[in-house]
């Protein structure tokens, strides 16, 4: 029995049982004092549990082994990639997983995880589009602009974090990463990303010539996977760092 009800039970039993008002603060009998004595207050003082209201946090241990939580598990445009996302108070966290990033999988020294980071989504603000890898970039969302930008490069031989200055990205060292198996985990240092919230778009290409591709985007249906000369993204996810919602929730899903 958690306590509230306990609680109310005991008051309930305490109560007089022929004389005085009701304990219901919200009905008093019309015809019966109000008993003073008794606060609401009362009520509003016992320990419920977690509060709903509380932001949503959950640490992840940057290890390359999968610690998301089912509620930070997205779905991408490709059925065998998933995409994931949480944060702390510290931390942004994203994680990739599909065979792009197992061991041994073909051209991983030519296939990127991206991830576009918008630090006042809706603005515009910002770079509109992605770099440009050999003939493949991609169009932000309508109101995304990005001011952060982390790559990792699918055999694991390369991970930066940049920052956008207004005309070019410049290399930042934030940020962490862990690999294994056919996971990836990154971390992003919420001191880089201001106050928030944010708005994130995560996607893979492959870069290798003729056999340019991008895939794995960040919401299935975000884009059809293929080549994509100007790749048009049309979600993303907003995360606010002050909000009760899990990464998954649909009110997330932007513009
Ligand atoms: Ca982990
Ligand atoms: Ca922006």
């Amino acid at each position: 029995m958690n306590r509230a009800v306990l609680a109310v039970l005991l008051l309930g039993a305490c109560g007089p049982a022929s004389s005085g008002p009701k304990l219901d603060a919200n009905h008093p009998p019309h015809d019966a004092p109000v008993d003073t004595s008794v606060s609401p207050d009362a009520f509003v003082s016992v320990d419920t549990g977690p509060d709903s209201n509380q932001p949503y946090r959950h640490a992840i241990v940057v290890d390359g082994v999968d610690d998301f939580a089912t509620v930070d598990k997205f779905g991408t445009t490709s059925p065998a990639y998933g995409a994931m996302v949480a944060w702390d108070a510290t931390n942004l966290y994203l994680g990739y997983t599909g065979p792009d990033l197992a061991a041994g999988a073909l051209d991983a020294d030519q296939k990127w995880l991206f991830v576009y980071i918008d630090t006042d989504p809706g603005a515009s603000t910002g770079a509109a589009t992605s770099v440009l890898y050999r003939t493949q970039r991609a169009t932000f969302p309508t109101g995304f602009g990005a001011e952060l930008h982390a790559r990792y490069k699918a055999d694991g031989s390369f991970h930066e974090v940049a920052a956008y200055d207004g005309t070019t990205w410049v290399a930042t060292a934030v940020g962490q990463a862990a690999h294994a198996t056919d996971v990836v985990e990154l971390s992003i240092p919420r001191a880089s990303l201001g106050a928030g919230p944010i708005g994130v778009v995560t996607w893979m290409i492959n870069e290798k010539d003729l056999a340019e591709a991008s895939y794995a985007g960040l919401y299935a249906g975000n884009f059809t996977d293929g080549y994509a000369a100007n790749l048009a993204l049309t979600k993303y996810l907003r995360v606010d760092f002050d909000a009760p919602q899990a990464p998954t929730d649909p009110t997330n899903v932007r513009p």
